[in-house]
């Protein structure tokens, strides 16, 4: 309690438990509060319940609460058709194609690589014949490098084998 201030001090005593109640009564509360049971005006929490998040904000958004408010946002890998980062009437937030254009894809997944789009996201997938390089190993991130097959023997034991870009050849 030592770090709560009495309003109501009388005879040493803390009136405030009983008498904000009764206050309470005839307070109204600014706009995005509502009183609370112990009589204080308190900030509405918009984004508590997911039900009216997504009557609120729409499909695939966050829901930010803010003192007196709320706004919302599109879900990472999704986009507002709108335009808008923040937003507060219930907005259509559909899936970004990261993979839409080539420079994209190719930024992304590089030259040896499928670029596949889904909802909230995408992934990239080595064209046959290549594999991903050990996580971290390379800089520009997802990187997918020529197998070398003949060092499996791919052509079998002792037989020549030629390794090519994305491929092996058995002379
Ligand atoms: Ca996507
Ligand atoms: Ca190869």
């Amino acid at each position: 309690m030592s770090g709560l201030k009495c309003t109501y001090l009388l005879l040493g005593m803390c009136l405030a438990n009983v008498w904000e109640p009764l206050m309470a009564t005839n307070r109204t509360c600014s706009p995005g509060y509502r009183i609370s049971a112990n009589g204080t005006c308190q900030d509405v929490v918009e984004c508590d319940d997911p039900l009216t998040m997504n009557l609120r904000c729409g499909h695939n958004t966050d829901c930010h609460n803010t003192p007196g408010g709320f706004y919302c946002t599109c879900k990472r890998g999704y986009r507002a058709l709108s335009g808008e980062t923040n937003f507060t009437l219930k907005t259509y937030c559909k899936d970004i194609d990261e993979c839409g254009d080539e420079e994209s894809r190719v930024e992304l997944c590089g030259l040896n690589a499928e670029c596949v789009n889904v909802p909230g996201s995408f992934y990239c997938s080595c064209h046959i014949g290549y594999a991903s390089l050990p996580a971290g190993s390379s800089p520009s991130g997802f990187n997918c490098t020529d197998i070398d097959e003949c060092q499996d023997e791919a052509c079998g034991p002792n037989a020549l084998c030629h390794n090519t870009p994305g491929g092996f050849l058995c002379p």
